[in-house]
């Protein structure tokens, strides 16, 4: 049995998961596999936090979040995207096309369509039904592992054993207008070191962008820490702030260069996927709040 290729993501997204490593196994690159495994998810219209079908903004539009990192340390991004289903591929567009890192809004949008892709409505009838009933109360309490947390993060290893990843999402359901959270965020919502290992993060994204939680993962396993230890360390740097992680829910995956991999949660409920050696399995993370 080989240890690689490897790929792993957030949450129960087995066909996105399993994109990936039939990519890898072909000697797709690590970063061409990312993007076409998150790519299921962003075209799944049923995943209301990714892509077409994500949950719009409070004020009706629907506006995406990626970024992409590759094992050379390049990386891309694209903020705040509207009508554009495939960000992630946009942030690798990004990345390889300007002379940039991050686009954001209007600017993104056009970039996009000069590099053919396709304009598409994002907001489906069922999510514009289901706005149109949180307008009738307009509370805004983020739901822990529900509604606002299905986020697809990526970390794959190619072949060679090396390393890339995708983070993609629509972000918090009815969040304000023009908000941006950690996912497209290097660092925060994702960051890889080929030499060291990557991290993802999907949850509450202002807490991770406060903490540089995927960078910090990353640096911790330099210094030593096992992935497992890594994730721990980084949810408690949240936790320890107070009681406020009582109502929202962070949680990290990631990999170091041996293929190990951790994960760890505020809450109950987070699950990854790890295809290795063919078999595409579901795991259950451990948590804090006990
Ligand atoms: C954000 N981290 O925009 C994302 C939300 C998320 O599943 O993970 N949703 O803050």
């Amino acid at each position: 049995t080989s240890k690689f290729p490897i790929a792993i993501c957030t949450w129960g997204f087995a066909e996105a998961n399993a994109k990936a490593g039939e990519a890898l196994s072909n000697n797709s690159s690590a970063l061409d596999a990312a993007i076409e495994g998150v790519a299921v998810e962003e075209e799944n219209i049923k995943n209301t936090t990714v892509g077409k079908g994500g949950t719009p903004d409070r004020d009706g539009n629907v506006t995406l979040d990626a970024c992409v990192m590759n094992s050379d340390g390049d990386c891309g991004a694209v903020l705040c995207v509207e009508n554009i289903t495939n960000v992630a591929a946009l942030a690798k567009k990004v990345m390889e096309d300007t002379p940039h890192v991050m686009l954001a809004g209007k600017g993104a949008e056009e970039f996009a369509y000069a590099q053919g892709f396709k304009k598409e409505e994002l907001l489906t009838e069922a999510s514009k039904k289901a706005w149109e009933k949180w307008k009738e109360t307009s509370k805004y309490k983020p739901i822990i592992n529900i509604e606002n947390h299905d986020t697809i993060g990526m970390l794959t290893m190619d072949n060679n054993g090396n390393m890339a990843g995708a983070c993609t999402t629509s972000g918090l359901g009815y969040k304000m207008k023009g908000r941006i959270g950690d996912s497209p965020i290097i660092g925060s919502g994702l960051f890889i070191d080929n030499k060291i290992g990557g991290a993802v993060a999907t949850g509450m994204g202002e807490e991770v962008v406060k903490t540089v939680g995927s960078f910090l993962i990353v640096e911790l396993m330099r210094q030593g820490k096992s992935p497992q230890e890594a994730c721990e360390e980084a949810i408690s740097r949240i936790v320890s702030k107070g009681n406020r992680y009582k109502d929202f829910q962070i949680a990290y995956l990631a990999m170091n260069k041996a293929g190990d991999i951790g994960s760890y949660c505020i809450h109950k409920g987070f699950t990854y996927m790890k295809y290795q050696d063919g078999k595409n399995e579901q795991n259950q993370s451990d948590y804090y709040n006990k």
